[in-house]
C-alpha cells in the first residue's frame, strides 16, 4: 500500500510537462545568453554552503530570542551566564548582516538560472523551481526586513516587525530545507572536485574576475560589513564601526537610550513626588517613594543592556534586589514576576521575570547607574536590570511589581 504510493508519487514527480516552442526562446532565455565563467555550479555550492551557514546560525539565534521574548510553557532561559543573550543577539545581528553580500553573489550567480530551457522538465523540477523562488523572496524578506529594523525605519515595513520576520523565518527554513534536499548532491560533487585548470574564466562578461578574487570580494565584503556593525556590541571594536546603529559609548549617562521618557510620555509621571513604587504579594502590598527604595540594602552590579537590533552596552547600577523586595511581601519563590511601567501604551510597558531572573542576586530595580541617579530616558525613577535578558525586556519607568 505504502510502496504503491510511494511508486505513483515518484511517477507523478518524473512526468514530464510540456515542451514550450523554441520560438519563445528569446532574450536571456537563448542558449549562450550568460557567458561569465565564473557562474559554475562550484561557485554556487561554496557560496551556498557559506550562506547556509550564516542563515543557520541567524535562525537558530533568532529562535532563542524569539522564545525569551515570546515563551512557550516549555520554554526556560537561564539567568547565566550574564551576557549569554548579548553574545546570541550579537551573533543573529552580524549573521544576518552577512547575508547581505553572500545573498548578492550568490543571486548574481545563479540567476540566469531563471531562464533555463525549458522551463520546467518535470513534475519534479517545477516544484524545486518554485522552492527556490519562495526561498529567494523570504530570505531577501528576512534580511531586508532586519536591516530596516535594527536601523530603526519602520516606516517601509507596513506590517508589525516581531511577528513577520517570525513566520517568515520559517518559510525560509522550511524552503531551505528542500533546496538542500534537491541539491546536496551537487555540492558535495562540486566541494569534492578539484577546481577546474586557471582558463576557465575567459569569457569578457567576468571582466577578468577569478573565481578565487570573486571568493576573495566576498569575504572582504562580509569582512567589511561586520566590522563596521559589531562594534556596536563588541564594545573594543566600537570606534572601527562607523556603520554601527548605535555606538554603545555614546549616550546620556554613558549609554544609548532607546526609548525617550519624551516619547513614552512618561516625564510627568516619572517625576511626580508622590509617585510610589507598588510591590504585590499575598502578605500585602508596599507603596515605596524613592527615599523608602534608597533606604533599603543597596546593590551594586555590572550588566549590559543587549538590545535586540545588535546593540550592547555594559554599565554599573545600583538599586533594589527584586527578590528582596518580593520576600517582603511574601511572593512565592516559583511564581513569575511581572514588572508594569508608569507609560501608559507600548508594547514594551510591561515585561514577566522567570524565576531563575526573578530570583537571581544580581537582578536590580536600578535608580542609580555609573555612580549617577537615573535620569529620566534611562527609567527614572527606577528600571529592571536583569542578567542575561534582552534589553527590550529592561523595564525602564516601573511602577508596579508583583506575582504574574
Ligand atoms: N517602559 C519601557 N521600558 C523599556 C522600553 C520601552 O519602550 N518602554 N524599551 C526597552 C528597550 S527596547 C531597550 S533596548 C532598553 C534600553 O534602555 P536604555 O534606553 O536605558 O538604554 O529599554 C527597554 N525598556
Ligand atoms: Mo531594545
Amino acid at each position: 500500500m505504502l510502496r504503491g504510493t510511494r511508486t505513483r508519487l515518484t511517477a507523478l514527480l518524473h512526468r514530464p510537462l510540456p515542451r514550450p516552442p523554441d520560438a519563445w526562446r528569446r532574450g536571456p532565455f537563448r542558449a549562450g545568453a550568460f557567458r561569465s565563467g565564473l557562474r559554475t555550479e562550484r561557485v554556487a555550492a561554496w557560496l551556498g554552503l557559506w550562506l547556509g551557514v550564516a542563515f543557520g546560525l541567524c535562525f537558530l539565534t533568532g529562535l532563542i530570542s524569539h522564545g525569551i521574548q515570546h515563551p512557550p510553557a516549555w520554554f526556560w532561559w537561564p539567568s547565566r551566564p550574564v551576557g549569554l543573550y548579548r553574545v546570541t543577539q550579537g551573533v543573529h545581528v552580524a549573521t544576518g548582516l552577512a547575508c547581505v553580500p553572500l545573498l548578492l553573489a550568490k543571486l548574481w550567480v545563479v540567476y540566469p538560472k531563471l531562464f533555463v530551457w525549458p522551463p520546467a522538465r518535470d513534475v519534479r523540477h517545477a516544484v524545486s523551481r518554485i522552492a527556490v523562488l519562495v526561498l529567494i523572496a523570504s530570505a531577501i524578506f528576512q534580511v531586508a526586513s532586519g536591516v530596516l529594523n535594527i536601523a530603526l525605519w519602520y516606516a517601509p515595513m507596513g506590517f508589525f516587525f516581531t511577528v513577520a520576520h517570525f513566520w517568515t523565518a520559517w518559510i525560509a527554513i522550511g524552503a531551505l530545507l528542500v533546496h538542500i534536499g534537491a541539491e546536496i548532491e551537487g555540492v558535495r560533487r562540486a566541494v569534492r572536485r578539484p577546481p577546474p585548470a586557471p582558463a576557465a574564466p575567459s569569457s569578457e562578461d567576468s571582466h577578468g574576475l577569478t573565481r578565487r578574487g570573486l571568493f576573495a570580494t566576498v569575504g572582504a565584503a562580509v569582512g567589511v560589513v561586520t566590522v563596521a556593525t559589531v562594534g556596536q556590541t563588541l564594545t573594543p571594536l566600537s570606534r572601527l564601526s562607523p556603520l554601527a546603529p548605535r555606538r554603545p559609548d555614546i549616550g546620556s549617562q554613558g549609554l544609548p537610550v532607546n526609548k525617550s521618557a519624551a516619547s513614552a510620555g512618561v516625564g510627568e509621571a516619572a517625576r511626580d513626588p508622590a509617585y510610589r513604587l507598588v510591590v504585590d504579594g499575598p502578605d500585602g502590598q508596599l507603596e515605596l517613594s524613592i527615599d523608602d527604595l534608597r533606604s533599603m540594602p543597596a546593590h551594586t552590579v555590572e550588566l549590559p543592556i543587549a538590545c535586540v537590533e545588535g546593540w550592547s552596552a555594559e554599565a554599573d547600577w545600583t538599586g533594589v534586589r527584586v527578590r528582596d523586595l518580593l520576600d517582603e511581601v511574601g511572593v512565592d519563590p516559583d511564581s513569575d514576576v511581572r514588572i508594569e511601567s508608569l507609560q501608559r501604551g507600548g508594547l514594551f510597558r510591561t515585561s514577566v521575570l522567570a524565576p531563575p531572573h526573578a530570583r537571581d542576586a544580581l537582578t536590580l530595580l536600578a535608580y542609580a547607574v555609573n555612580g549617577e541617579t537615573l535620569n529620566l530616558d534611562h527609567g527614572f525613577p527606577c528600571r529592571l536590570i536583569a542578567p542575561n535578558r534582552p534589553g527590550v525586556l529592561q523595564t525602564k519607568w516601573v511602577a508596579r511589581i508583583g506575582p504574574a
